[in-house]
C-alpha cells in the first residue's frame, strides 16, 4: 500500500481546519473577546495505528477510509462552557457535515476521559476531484487535555493494560480535573475580567 499517497487527503484535511479553526480564534482577538478556543492541534493517524485500529474494528485495510480518525483535530479551551461555544460554532458552519457527535463530558469514559467528540465529513479537493474525508474533531478543556495525554501515556507504557492502581489513581486524577474545571467556572467571569486587563496592557 502507498501509505503516502492515501494519506495525502487526510494530511490536507487536518491543515485546512487547523487554519479555519484558529481563523476562528483570531477573529475573537480582533475584536478583543474572550477566545472560546486556547489552542488548537492536529494529525493525521500515524500508519502503525492505523493498521492497529483497522484490525481491532475489523475493517480491512482497502476500506480505512472508513476509520472516523485518521484525520483528528484537538480544539482545546479555557472553560467547560467554552466547549459547547466552539461545538455551536461547528455545528453553523456550511463547509462540512456533522456525521455524529459524542459527549464525552456528560457521560465520561471508564477511564475518566472526558471530552466532546464530533465526527464530520469534510470535502477536500484532490487532483481526481473532490473527496469526501471524516474527521475527528476533540474538544476539551485544558485540565481534561492535561489528563488525556497524561493517561494516553501510560497506556502506551503499559500496552494498554494499565495496572488496576494506577486506574484507580486516574480516575480520582480525572475527577479532581473536573472539579478544577467546576471551580474555574465558578470565578470565570473574574478571569476573563484579568485576562481582559492583561491584553489591553
Ligand atoms: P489515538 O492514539 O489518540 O489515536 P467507538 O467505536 O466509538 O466506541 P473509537 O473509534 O475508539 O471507539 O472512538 P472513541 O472511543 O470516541 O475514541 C476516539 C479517540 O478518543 C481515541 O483515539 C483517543 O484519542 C480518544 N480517547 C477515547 N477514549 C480515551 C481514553 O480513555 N483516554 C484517552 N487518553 N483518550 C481517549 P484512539 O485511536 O483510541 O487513540
Amino acid at each position: 500500500m502507498n501509505w503516502e499517497a492515501v494519506l495525502a487527503p487526510y494530511s490536507q484535511v487536518v491543515e485546512e481546519l487547523k487554519v479555519k479553526l484558529k481563523g476562528m480564534r483570531a477573529q475573537y482577538e480582533y475584536e478583543s473577546r474572550h477566545s472560546p478556543i486556547e489552542f488548537v492541534t492536529a494529525r493525521v493517524k500515524p500508519v502503525t495505528s492505523i493498521i492497529e485500529k483497522a484490525e481491532k474494528k475489523g475493517i480491512p485495510l482497502d476500506k480505512i477510509e472508513e476509520l472516523q480518525d485518521i484525520a483528528g483535530v484537538r480544539v482545546v479551551c479555557q472553560f467547560v462552557d467554552d466547549i459547547y461555544t466552539v461545538v455551536e460554532m461547528i455545528r453553523s458552519r456550511n463547509d462540512l457535515t456533522i456525521i455524529e457527535e459524542k459527549d464525552y463530558i456528560a457521560r465520561e469514559k471508564i477511564s475518566g476521559y472526558r471530552s466532546y467528540h464530533m465526527i464530520i465529513e469534510y470535502p477536500v479537493e484532490t487532483i481526481r476531484g473532490m473527496k469526501l474525508v471524516l474527521a475527528e474533531i476533540q474538544i476539551r478543556t485544558l485540565a481534561m487535555n492535561f489528563w488525556a495525554i497524561n493517561e494516553h501515556s501510560l497506556n502506551y507504557k503499559y500496552e494498554g493494560a494499565i495496572p488496576e492502581e494506577v486506574k484507580e489513581r486516574l480516575q480520582r486524577a480525572a475527577e479532581a480535573a473536573f472539579k478544577l474545571d467546576e471551580e474555574m467556572s465558578k470565578i470565570k467571569s473574574e478571569v476573563r475580567e484579568a485576562q481582559r486587563i492583561f491584553r489591553r496592557k
